[in-house]
């Protein structure tokens, strides 16, 4: 049986990752963080008991910022591959928090190389290294390939340039099985509330139910190059069962707006959406509603508005990913479409948003995000 360890298994992809190493009869490792609150909402479904015999499924405390943490947890486990998911992953919140940023997702990936040399484990542990699509930022070709040269637009780029250099350096210097994904977009129900795909899909689903009045957005022209988290964790898995180590770009080939996305995911409520205006005057208003899922919505509200607090200080305006390698080398293809995708995103924020109205509609307060 193999063992894994994953950091960030909390996150999106660690939990999809989770569910496809136990199906595929791993032990699985996971790191989370201490919160002061529950933060294991995205592996609820897969917790075993730590007190039945042999669960498949650890979860250790532990942070990417603390070395002796790590080498420890990696002595103790001594797993079979190494999943080094964790980051803070937002990329306008590295540029409130850059050194922070730094030093969880550069220097945390070195510490997790340099932990398992110390330990000898260099030449029996294989190593995924979650880059990003990021690395590009001021695009130089289109589309990105392997060989497209990089130029890292954020504090998180920046830092995730430095990881994705010192997982190719030690791949060199140490003949370690060491590989770097470059993923483009993915997204999924289990997105973090924040990211640009899932604030569409919940915001209109409660501006459907009567929960909130509009949604508040930056630059709705930034294109991306979005797909399904489950495809791409599948992926991630392959990397690591090749002959030889390299590195691959994921994604789907397709790109679309962030405009686009807004009016695909109201569509899939039954909301027809037209957007007029320029720059920070743009909106995006209802022009029809055709269903039962947007009782609160009526043609001529305005449901999208522009709000430069949501303008980062560099932007990333284009990304268009081609994952012929992957397609060539390990035989993958993306099986759910970005229309699939939203539609699923919808679907799950649509039931959450009815819950929560139909709590509303009989007299009990709703919990308020301090998030947005
Ligand atoms: P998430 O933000 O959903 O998950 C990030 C995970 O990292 C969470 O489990 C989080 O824990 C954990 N984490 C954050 N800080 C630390 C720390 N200091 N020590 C240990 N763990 C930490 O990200 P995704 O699942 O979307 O992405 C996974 C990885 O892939 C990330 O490295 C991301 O940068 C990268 N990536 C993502 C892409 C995407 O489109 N999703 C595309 C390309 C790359 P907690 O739950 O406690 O916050
Ligand atoms: P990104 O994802 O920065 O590409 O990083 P995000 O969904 O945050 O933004 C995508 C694009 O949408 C624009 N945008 C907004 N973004 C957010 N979050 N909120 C808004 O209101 C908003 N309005 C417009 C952004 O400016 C941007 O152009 C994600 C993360 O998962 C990274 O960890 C990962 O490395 C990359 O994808 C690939």
């Amino acid at each position: 049986m193999k063992r894994a360890l994953i950091t960030g298994i909390t996150g999106q992809d660690g939990s999809y990752l989770a569910e496809l190493l136990l199906a595929k009869g791993y032990e699985v490792h996971g790191i989370k963080r201490r919160a002061s609150s529950f933060n294991t909402q995205r592996i609820d479904h897969i917790y075993q008991d730590p007190h039945e015999p042999n669960p498949k499924l650890r979860l250790h405390y532990g942070d990417l910022t603390d070395t002796s943490n790590l080498t420890r947890l990696l002595a103790e486990i001594r797993p079979d591959e190494v999943y080094n998911l964790g980051a803070q992953s937002h990329v306008a919140v590295s540029f409130e928090s850059p050194e922070y940023t730094a030093d969880v997702d550069a220097m945390g990936t070195l510490r997790l190389l340099e932990a398992l040399r110390f330990l000898g484990m260099e030449k029996s542990a294989r190593f995924y290294q979650a880059s990003t699509s990021e690395l590009y930022g001021l695009v130089q070709e289109v589309p990105q390939t392997e060989k497209t040269p990089f130029h890292p637009r954020s504090p998180y780029a920046v830092a995730k340039l430095y990881s994705y250099w010192i997982t190719v350096n030690y791949r060199e210097a140490y003949g370690m099985y060491a590989c770097n994904g470059i993923l483009f977009n993915h997204e999924s129900p289990r997105r973090g509330e924040t990211f640009v795909t899932r604030k569409i899909t919940r915001g209109l689903a409660n501006i459907a139910q009567g929960l909130e009045d509009c949604l508040h957005m930056g630059n709705i022209d930034a294109l991306r190059d979005w797909g399904h988290a489950k495809d791409y964790v599948r992926m991630q898995w392959l990397m690591l069962q090749q002959d030889a180590p390299d590195d691959f770009v994921i994604a789907t080939g397709r790109q679309r707006s962030v405009r686009d996305f807004i009016t695909m995911a109201a569509s899939e409520l039954g909301i027809a959406l037209e957007f007029t205006g320029h720059g920070l005057e743009e909106i995006g208003t209802v022009a029809a509603v055709t269903s039962d899922m947007a009782p609160a919505v009526k043609p001529g509200d305005v449901i999208v508005r522009i709000d430069p607090r949501y303008f980062r200080p560099a932007e990333v305006e284009t990304l268009l990913g081609d994952p012929s390698k992957a397609r060539e080398v390990l035989g993958w293809e993306p099986q759910i479409t970005a229309q699939q995708m939203c539609a699923e995103m919808v679907a799950e924020d649509l039931h959450t948003a009815r819950r929560h109205a139909l709590l509303k509609e009989h007299g009990y307060a709703l919990p308020v995000s301090a998030q947005d």
